[in-house]
């Protein structure tokens, strides 16, 4: 069955393997299904809730898009597009703020760790950012939303923002409640020195995240000095049980490879890390190589990269211009 899909990633810089196993990954499966309909989306006003460097920001806009192309989305074949060129997405979450109540918001739960103690000086736009992201997905009838774990929340919120908006304005399915799509196994990978804690753009440390721009040095290296523990590998899962190291660098095995977890416990069960390691860091290297390559060629290409975002961004704009005229003319403008 075909599915409409529209995800999308911020251009904070710092693409990292988290992004690519819980999210981009996954777009370039959907993106080769023919039957499906794509749209990845640069989503630039999420990126500015927390305050940016304009040319970074600019930058980092142009290498997110080159990120999707590199790691094998064909903008022939799918819309790509940064979110800022298209005016109903900052339409549509104004009018959609008017339907998500307080309460709703108050629950999310990355406000809270993004805001952090200090949330009186975090902007109102982080506070609503789940509301911009609910507009997205609901300008382009999305069936399915591909994201890591740490997105289930904003998703929940985005079907009882449709389902709140359809019954409000008694519009039935007016507003197609989307799927999430999230990876069974491995939807969240954590950092490489705390398994506690999920592997993230702005982590201090270069050392927590493998990015997609590293090379084999730098991956070899991250891998050699990643946390794990003094025991060996265990041949099952159950002996995983409070080591979330060993389980994150297990899981990233598993998941650039395409394997269970228990099929990697049996290639490895009883074999030391120092071992595991060099085999992780080489199939790390042979699969995020060739992409970094392609990032570092196409960021060059200034012009080619523009040209995809303004194809993308028409394409998108005759999509979701018509949904907004349609929203404003149910709620009465
Ligand atoms: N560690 C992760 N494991 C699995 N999936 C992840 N994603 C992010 N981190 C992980 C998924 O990647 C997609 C794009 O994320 P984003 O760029 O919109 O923002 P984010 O989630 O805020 O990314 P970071 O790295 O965590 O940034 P900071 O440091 O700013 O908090 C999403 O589908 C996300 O689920």
């Amino acid at each position: 069955m075909s599915k409409k899909i529209f995800s999308g990633v911020q251009p904070t810089g710092n693409l990292h393997l988290g992004n690519y196993l819980g999210a981009i990954k996954n777009f370039v499966e959907l993106n080769n299904e023919k039957e499906n309909d794509c749209i990845f989306c640069v989503v630039d006003l999420h990126a500015i809730t927390i305050k940016q460097d304009k040319n970074e920001l600019k930058s980092n806009i142009r290498e997110t898009a080159a990120t999707f192309i590199a790691s094998g989305i064909d903008p022939s074949k799918s819309i790509i597009f940064n979110q800022s060129k298209v005016q109903a997405h900052a339409e549509a979450s104004w009018i959609l703020s008017c339907t998500a109540p307080m309460g709703w918001l108050n629950r999310m739960t990355q406000f809270k760790e993004k805001a952090g103690k200090d949330k009186e000086k975090a902007s109102v736009g982080l506070y609503i950012y789940p509301v911009l992201m609910a507009s997205d997905i609901l300008l382009y009838d999305t069936s399915h939303v591909p994201v890591g774990e740490d997105q289930k929340q904003h998703l929940e919120l985005t079907r009882d923002i449709a389902q709140k908006f359809n019954k409000e304005f008694i519009c039935d399915d007016f507003f197609k409640v989307p799927e999430p799509l999230i990876k069974k196994n491995f939807s969240r990978i954590m950092s490489l020195k705390d398994g506690l804690k999920k592997m993230s753009k702005s982590d201090p440390s270069g050392l927590s995240r493998i990015n997609l721009t590293d090379t084999k040095d730098e991956i070899v290296n991250k891998i050699r000095k990643a946390k794990t523990d003094s025991f060996p590998i265990p041949n099952i899962e159950k002996e995983l049980n409070d080591r979330p190291e060993a389980e994150n660098l297990l899981g990233i095995y598993s998941s650039i490879s395409n394997q269970t977890l228990e099929k990697t416990l049996d290639e490895f069960g009883g074999k030391n890390f120092s071992f595991f390691k060099n085999e992780l860091a080489e199939i790390l290297s042979s699969k995020i190589s060739p992409i970094s390559g392609e990032i570092k060629k196409l960021i060059h290409d200034r012009q080619y990269l523009d040209n995809i975002l303004l194809e993308g961004a028409e394409k998108a704009e005759s999509i979701a211009g018509k949904k907004i005229k349609e929203i404003k003319k149910i709620i009465g403008f």
